[in-house]
C-alpha cells in the first residue's frame, strides 16, 4: 500500500501550490514514492477522525503502515530519511541539509505567513497600511541574508536537498508580494526548484484536483 496524504478537497490558493500538501507531494516525487491522497474538506479537518491524525485540524497529514505523521516539515523528513536523494550520504552534510529545513520552517516561513496572515485578516483595517511596511521589513532582512548565503550557487548547500525543497516552497508564498524582484538570486533560485520535473508533477497533481473542485462553467 503507498502512503495517505491529505491535501484540501477545494484549495484557498486556487490551485498555485501554496497550500502544505505541495511540499510532501513533491517530495514524494523526488524520491519516486507514489501516493494516495484523501481529500478533506474545512469542515472534516474539524472532526474527531482528522483530528486523531492532526490535533490542530489542519493538512497535511501522511499514513503509511501503522505510522501517522503531521507537520509538512517531520514529514518531509521523513520521507527523505527512508528514500535516497533528498538528504546527502555524508553525515555532516546531511545535518546541514536539516538544518536548512529547520531555518526554513523557523526562520524565514514565520515573518512570510505572518504577512499573508495580516493580508487575509487585517487588509480592511485601518493599520494596515503602517503595519505593511513593517512586515516587509523584516521579510526583506531575511531575504538579504539568504541570498547572501546562496551567492551564486545553485543550492542553499551542495546538490538540491530536502532544505531547498522546503527553502523554495517558503518562498514561494511571497510570489505576489513583489518582494522576490529586490532578490534575482532567490527569484532564479525558486526558479530553478519550479523547474524539477518532481516539482512539475506534484504542481500538476495538485493543481488537478483544484480544477476538479470547481463547477463547470455556465
Ligand atoms: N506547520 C504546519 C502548518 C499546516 C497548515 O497551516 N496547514 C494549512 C494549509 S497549508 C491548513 O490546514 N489550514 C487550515 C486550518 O488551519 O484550518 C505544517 O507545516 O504542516
Amino acid at each position: 500500500m503507498p502512503p495517505t496524504i491529505t491535501a484540501f478537497e477545494s484549495s484557498p490558493d486556487r490551485g498555485q501550490g501554496l497550500a502544505r500538501d505541495m511540499r510532501v507531494r513533491w517530495a514524494l516525487e523526488e524520491v519516486g514514492q507514489p501516493y494516495d491522497v484523501r481529500l478533506v474538506s474545512f469542515a472534516q479537518m474539524k472532526q474527531p477522525q482528522h483530528l486523531a491524525l492532526h490535533p490542530f485540524g489542519q493538512i497535511p497529514t501522511y499514513e503509511d503502515g501503522g505510522l501517522a505523521l503531521f507537520e509538512s516539515g517531520a514529514i518531509v523528513l521523513h520521507i527523505a530519511q527512508r528514500h535516497a536523494g533528498l538528504l546527502p550520504d555524508d553525515p555532516d552534510a546531511r545535518a546541514r541539509a536539516i538544518a536548512w529545513m529547520f531555518a526554513a520552517l523557523g526562520t524565514v516561513e514565520p515573518p512570510i505567513v505572518e504577512r499573508s496572515a495580516a493580508w487575509l485578516m487585517e487588509r480592511d483595517k485601518p493599520w494596515y497600511a503602517q503595519r505593511l511596511p513593517m512586515l516587509d521589513d523584516r521579510i526583506r532582512e531575511r531575504l538579504a541574508q539568504l541570498s547572501t548565503h546562496l551567492g551564486e550557487a545553485d543550492w542553499l548547500d551542495g546538490a538540491f536537498s530536502a532544505g531547498d525543497l522546503i527553502m523554495v516552497h517558503v518562498l514561494r508564498r511571497l510570489g505576489s508580494s513583489g518582494l522576490l524582484e529586490e532578490y534575482p538570486r532567490l527569484a532564479a533560485y525558486i526558479a530553478r526548484g519550479e523547474a524539477r520535473p518532481a516539482y512539475q508533477r506534484a504542481f500538476a497533481a495538485q493543481l488537478a484536483v483544484f480544477e476538479q473542485s470547481q463547477p463547470p462553467p455556465g
